[in-house]
């Protein structure tokens, strides 16, 4: 057995007012729960360092930079990270990543993997952005990911807790490609945070199986890569937007392991055997001796049924 007890560190709304040290005091005190329960590695939500700002159309770049991080830790995060080296506790965390490389401010929706000493081992910056770059006052509420963030370049793998732990985030779960090019790495646990209204805008009709989708693509994900995944939301009410819960931790065989039962701050708890994967990766999925990549080759030429990759139209069949 390779165990590692996981903590879901799911959180409530998060208010525009709240501070970043309030939200540290929550996620601390969420991280010595899931210490005293014996976890070792505590998972949060995406971008859960602030409200989630998204929501909301902004023109001027000063107020919209406020939601972001210029470094990390900062002065506000580093309580978070000096506790989980006293604790002896790992985390996830996502927020909004503000860096500037030769020359040239970049903004990114990422998160991080820290050990059990609070150094991060690795960072994912989200590849499948949601939502749209213009104002859409038709909508309840904005979702302007692609006008804030710019993309990432991939999903990498880190060695890490006795085994190989993948990261994502939110839209990115809904995607088969994330647990497939991680799978092809050997992934034994996906870790994803996500903020997940009810509401879906361009298509009310799926509202009422936003927690189903939220299941089914993350159970999927799990089986069919032979992998641990780790969903965890912030939930409820956030400055009038209600966000799904549903936070949980999935076993490879693609059942429920544990999952959250409020909307608020919690934490769900499983005992993961990263051993269990073994068994889906040697047989069912065992992608060296099954797979048949040269059929899938229009996966990577194209983007989707009318273009190509690069943009340009595909060949009408
Ligand atoms: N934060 C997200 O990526 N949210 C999307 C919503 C817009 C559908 C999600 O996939 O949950």
């Amino acid at each position: 057995m390779r165990l590692v007890n996981v903590a879901a560190g799911q959180l409530g709304p998060i208010a525009r007012s709240e501070t970043r040290s309030e939200v540290v005091a929550r996620l601390s005190g969420l991280m010595r729960q899931a210490r005293e329960s014996g976890c070792d590695l505590i998972v949060y939500p995406e971008l859960a360092l602030t409200t989630f700002f998204p929501r909301w159309y902004m023109e001027d770049q000063a107020e919209i930079d406020r939601f972001f991080e210029r470094e990390m830790p900062g002065p506000e995060t580093q309580p978070l990270f000096a506790l989980a080296g006293e604790l002896g506790i790992g985390f996830y965390l996502g927020y909004a990543e503000l860096t500037v490389e030769d020359g040239l401010v970049h903004r990114y929706n990422s998160s991080i993997l820290v050990d059990k000493r609070g150094a991060i081992l690795a960072k994912y910056r989200k590849v499948h952005l949601p939502g749209h770059a213009q104002h859409e006052p038709w909508r309840k509420f904005q979702h302007l990911e692609k006008r804030y963030f710019e993309p990432g370049a991939g999903f990498g793998v880190a060695e890490a807790f006795g085994g190989v732990i993948g990261m994502a985030i939110c839209n990115d779960r809904r995607w088969s490609e994330t647990y497939r090019v991680m799978g092809l790495q050997g992934v034994e646990m996906v870790l994803i945070g996500y903020n997940t209204p009810v509401h879906n805008p361009p298509a009310p009709e799926h509202d009422d199986l936003s927690l189903f989708h939220n299941q089914l693509v993350m159970q999927a994900g799990a089986y069919q890569n032979g992998t641990w995944v780790i969903g965890v939301a912030k939930a409820g009410v956030e400055e009038g937007v209600d966000q799904i819960g549903g936070s949980c931790i999935i076993a490879p065989s693609g059942e429920v392991a544990a999952a959250c039962i409020t909307k608020g701050d919690e934490i769900a708890l499983a005992r993961c055997d990263l051993d269990l994967c073994n068994s889906y990766k040697s047989t069912t999925f065992n992608f060296d001796v099954h797979r048949q990549p040269q059929a899938y080759r229009l996966i990577v030429e194209r983007k989707g049924r009318n273009l190509m990759a690069d943009g340009t139209a595909a060949p009408s069949a």
